[in-house]
């Protein structure tokens, strides 16, 4: 055979030495990405996921990915909060390496360093972000961007471009989705393939539901979690301090609507509606408001009735994501896109549904610490799987990168998911998962804390202005009500996991002392 040594030097050697590679670069051959991500979608809210809420509130376009793909099961964030899991996600590595690590008192996400979107341009793809970012510094690595200025605002928002900031009349959930509808469309044809981050703002705290789903769920009364009163015995003081509740901090005014002073509209951005919006904002929430305050509820009877609240607010904003989500499909079928192009659903981060008593994230608990997580890629994943693999937000910038034919950077912390797509998972697959938090004090007051999850075991240490370690076992105790860490039948077991602990934070490049420079000054 001859070797066209001038086609090698542009091909590259260890490309043209691997014909997958080689296969994947051909242009033609390389599949569209599109990632949608939700903010703060619970695992528990999407029926393909099953759940308590699965008959009342189904989601029935997120589950055609379902239906067509791989379902996670098991997919831990390393950081349970915005940001900084945006900033894990671009950049394949935990946050104290990519310099995001709360949202709190945070410097702008250094758009300087390597991303995964940068790397796929480079290798010959078109790139788009649209919706929420959050991470302060202006995007880089995409041919288009236009995002929301830091949380956004569900109602009339002003989007940040690369010509500066302007304001859009409609639902965020919709303006969203029709930018990246417009934007595909106007790629779709240019010959190469594109890759698009299309980041909902729902449904987000202080879930205020579009104009479609307003009374969507008014008259619907959903389960409760098992743990909506847990009282936190058996655990530690980070449990006892948190201000996360539905009982206490959950707001009856800005995060319930039933405003008694409409002044504190401004609060939440209910001020933008306009006379129209506004009058049909009304006509759901007057009567609700008048019947609350009417009823006087006090104690338990008053925690049901914001869980409801809550939970009808919340669920109707994922109808729109779900909505959302119908157009996108509908949008490849109907172009013929469908047979290239991957799609993806996820969360930034899982959420609580009342679980502990709470709502919010933060905790390396099941409910904030794992995210839904749902590829389809036609003629590669095989249809209606569902994976129990240990996978992470830590391994998406590897697994767009091999999807792309790309060689993923050795400095990445994470391990592309392709392989397990394809239906093998790797013999030496992560057998544990590496976390660390760092934002306290600040909103919910959830203590700073680092830890590592097996299959079965969760050792947490929380530090700062406490020293307290937490051990959990989730076949023994799944809703995790018990922490065994001075139980002595846990004791082997409980050292085992030390040493294990201590071994991850060493590959991660992570330890004690750096997290000493990362606490607050005085
Ligand atoms: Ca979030």
């Amino acid at each position: 055979m001859q070797i066209d040594f001038k086609l090698l030097t542009v091909i590259g050697l260890s490309t043209y030495l691997n014909p997958v590679i080689y296969a994947q670069n051909e242009k033609n051959l390389r599949p569209n990405i599109i990632y949608i991500m939700s903010d703060d979608h619970a695992y528990q809210a999407i029926s393909a996921y099953g759940g308590i809420l699965k008959n009342l509130a189904p989601t029935p376009n997120i589950d055609r990915i379902a239906r067509d793909g791989m379902r996670f099961d098991r997919c831990l964030v390393t950081n349970s909060i915005s940001g900084p899991c945006r900033a894990v996600i671009l950049t394949g590595k935990y946050s104290h390496l990519n310099g995001f690590l709360k949202n709190e008192g945070q410097q702008p996400f250094d758009g300087s360093q390597q991303t995964f979107p940068k790397l796929l341009q480079k290798s010959g793809y078109i790139t788009a972000m649209i919706g929420k970012w959050h991470l302060i510094s202006d995007p880089t690595g995409f041919d288009n961007w236009e995002v929301l200025p830091g949380q956004g605002n569900y109602y009339n928002p002003d989007f940040i471009n690369k010509d500066g900031r302007h304001r859009e009349e409609g639902y965020v959930t919709e303006i969203i989705t029709d930018k990246c509808i417009k934007w595909s469309k106007e790629v779709k044809d240019s010959g190469k393939p594109f890759m698009l981050m299309m980041h909902h703002k729902a449904p987000h705290r202080e879930w205020q539901p579009g104009p479609n789903e307003l009374s969507l769920y008014k008259n619907v009364t959903f389960p409760e979690p098992a743990t909506l009163f847990d009282d936190y015995a058996n655990r530690g003081t980070a449990e006892k301090t948190q201000d996360m509740t539905i009982s206490k901090t959950m707001r009856i005014e800005e995060d319930l609507k039933l405003y008694k002073d409409l002044s504190k509209m401004k609060n939440t951005g209910l001020n933008r509606l306009s006379p129209e919006q506004m009058s049909a904002w009304n006509t759901v929430y007057d009567p609700i408001i008048k019947q609350f305050y009417q009823s006087d509820l006090k104690g338990e009877a008053l925690v049901r009735y914001k869980y409801q609240r809550y939970l009808q607010d919340y669920l109707a904003c994922i109808a729109a994501v779900d909505k959302s989500v119908g157009k996108v499909l509908d949008f490849l079928k109907e172009n013929g896109l469908d047979k290239n192009t991957v799609v993806i659903y996820a969360s930034d981060q899982g959420f609580y549904l009342g679980e502990h008593g709470w709502f919010d994230k933060r905790w390396m608990f099941e409910e904030s610490y794992r995210t839904p997580l749902i590829v389809m890629w036609p003629g590669i994943v095989n249809p209606g799987t569902v994976n129990n693999d240990m996978v992470s937000n830590l391994d998406l910038a590897e697994t767009f990168l091999e999807m792309a034919g790309v060689t993923v950077p050795a400095d990445m912390q994470g391990r592309s998911i392709v392989p397990i797509l394809k239906g093998k998972t790797p013999a030496n697959w992560r057998k544990e998962h590496y976390y660390h938090y760092y934002e306290y004090p600040g909103s919910h007051m959830v203590k700073r804390h680092y830890g590592m999850s097996t299959e079965r075991y969760k050792l947490i240490h929380y530090y700062y202005d406490i020293d307290e370690w937490e051990l959990y076992d989730l076949k023994a105790d799944p809703l995790e009500m018990k922490n065994v860490y001075d139980d002595p039948s846990y004791s082997i077991i409980r050292k085992k996991l030390h040493k294990r602990l201590g071994k991850l934070m060493e590959k991660y490049k992570d330890s004690e002392e750096l997290a000493k420079t990362f606490l607050p000054k005085n």
